[in-house]
C-alpha cells in the first residue's frame, strides 16, 4: 500500500489535468448512507419505488416523504478528510474537475471550508459538477423552475407557485436524462485528462460510470480509491483499497 500510495501522488503531481469523480463511498465516513454498499438505501428501498419519474407519478407524496428524510440526515453531516483534501487540492492547483454523483452538497460545503482556511475569497474552483443533481434545490415538474428545497410539506410535495405542479427534489432519477451542459462538461474533462481518480463509487450508473474509460481511451491513467473491488478495477492503472477519508489525504496531500 505505501508504495500504491507513493505511485498515485507521483501520477497525480505530474499530470496537468485531473479529473475526480466521487461516489457515494466519499460521504459513507461523514455518515450519509451509500445506495448498494452494506447499510446501503437500495438494500432496504426499492429505486423503482422512489427514485424514477413513474414512482413520483404514482405515489408523490410517498417519493416526497423519503427524499424529506433523507435531506434531514443530511443536515446532520459533516464534510470529511476527504472531502476537504479534494477540495485543498482544487484550491491549490490548475486543472482539477470535480464530478460528483452525489447530491448531499458535501464537496460544497468543503470548497468553502478551503476557502476560508487558504485565505482563498472564490471557492468556485472547487465546486463539483453535479451531475445526479443536488438535494438542497427543489424543482417544479411541471414548468421546471428551481428553488431551494422546501423544509416543510410533510404531507406531501409543495405545489409550485408559478403553474401549480408539485414540486419535487431537483435530483436525476433513473430513466431521466442528466443534464446534457452537466455531463458534456464532465466528458470533455475526461478526454482530456491526464488522470482519471475514481473515489468510492460502484461505478455501476452510466454514463457517469463511463467517464474513466473516456480517460483511459484517450491514453490517461485510472486510479481508483474503494474498499471494494468494483467494474472498474481490472482495468484501472492503480486500485487503492481503503477508506476515501484516509487515502485521498495521503495521495492529494491534506
Ligand atoms: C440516463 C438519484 C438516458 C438521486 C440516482 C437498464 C435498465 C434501466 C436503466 C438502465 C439500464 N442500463 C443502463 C441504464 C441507465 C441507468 C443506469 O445506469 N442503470 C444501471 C444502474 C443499470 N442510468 C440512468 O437512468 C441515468 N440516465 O441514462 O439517461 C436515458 C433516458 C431514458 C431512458 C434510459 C436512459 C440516470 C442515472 C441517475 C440515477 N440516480 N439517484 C438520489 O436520489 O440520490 S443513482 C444513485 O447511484 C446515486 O445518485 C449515486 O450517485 C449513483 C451512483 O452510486 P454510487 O455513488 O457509486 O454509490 P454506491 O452505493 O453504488 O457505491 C458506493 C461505493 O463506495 C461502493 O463501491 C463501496 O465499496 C464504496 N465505499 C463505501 N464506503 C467507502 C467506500 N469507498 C471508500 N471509502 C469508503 N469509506
Ligand atoms: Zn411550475
Amino acid at each position: 500500500m505505501p508504495e500504491l500510495v507513493q505511485q498515485a501522488s507521483a501520477m497525480l503531481e505530474n499530470a496537468q489535468r485531473i479529473l475526480v469523480l466521487t461516489g457515494a463511498g466519499v460521504s459513507a465516513e461523514s455518515g450519509v448512507p451509500t445506495f448498494r454498499s452494506e447499510g446501503g438505501l437500495w438494500r432496504s428501498y426499492r429505486p423503482q419505488e422512489l427514485a424514477t419519474p413513474e414512482a413520483f407519478q404514482r405515489d408523490p407524496a410517498l417519493v416526497w416523504e423519503w427524499y424529506q428524510w433523507r435531506r434531514g440526515l443530511i443536515a446532520e453531516c459533516a464534510p470529511n478528510p476527504g472531502h476537504h483534501a479534494l477540495a485543498r487540492l482544487a484550491l491549490r492547483r490548475d486543472g482539477i474537475t470535480l464530478v460528483t454523483q452525489n447530491v448531499d452538497g458535501l464537496h460544497h460545503r468543503a470548497a468553502r471550508d478551503a476557502a476560508d482556511s487558504l485565505g482563498v475569497m472564490n471557492p468556485e474552483p472547487a465546486f463539483p459538477l453535479e451531475v445526479h443533481g443536488a438535494l438542497h434545490r427543489d424543482r417544479c415538474s411541471g414548468c421546471g423552475r428551481r428553488t431551494a428545497a422546501c423544509t416543510e410539506g410533510d404531507s406531501g410535495p409543495p405545489d409550485c407557485t408559478d403553474c401549480g405542479a408539485p414540486l419535487r427534489p431537483d435530483v436525476v432519477w433513473f430513466g431521466e436524462s442528466l443534464d446534457p451542459r452537466v455531463i458534456g462538461a464532465a466528458q470533455e474533462a475526461a478526454l482530456h485528462a491526464d488522470v482519471c481518480l475514481v473515489a468510492g463509487t460502484s461505478a455501476l450508473v452510466y454514463p457517469a460510470a463511463g467517464l474513466p474509460e473516456i480517460t483511459r481511451q484517450s491514453d490517461g491513467v485510472v486510479i481508483e480509491v474503494n474498499l471494494a473491488p468494483t467494474p472498474l478495477t481490472a482495468s484501472a492503472t492503480l486500485s487503492l483499497r481503503g477508506p476515501t477519508g484516509e487515502v485521498l489525504p495521503m495521495i492529494v496531500g491534506s
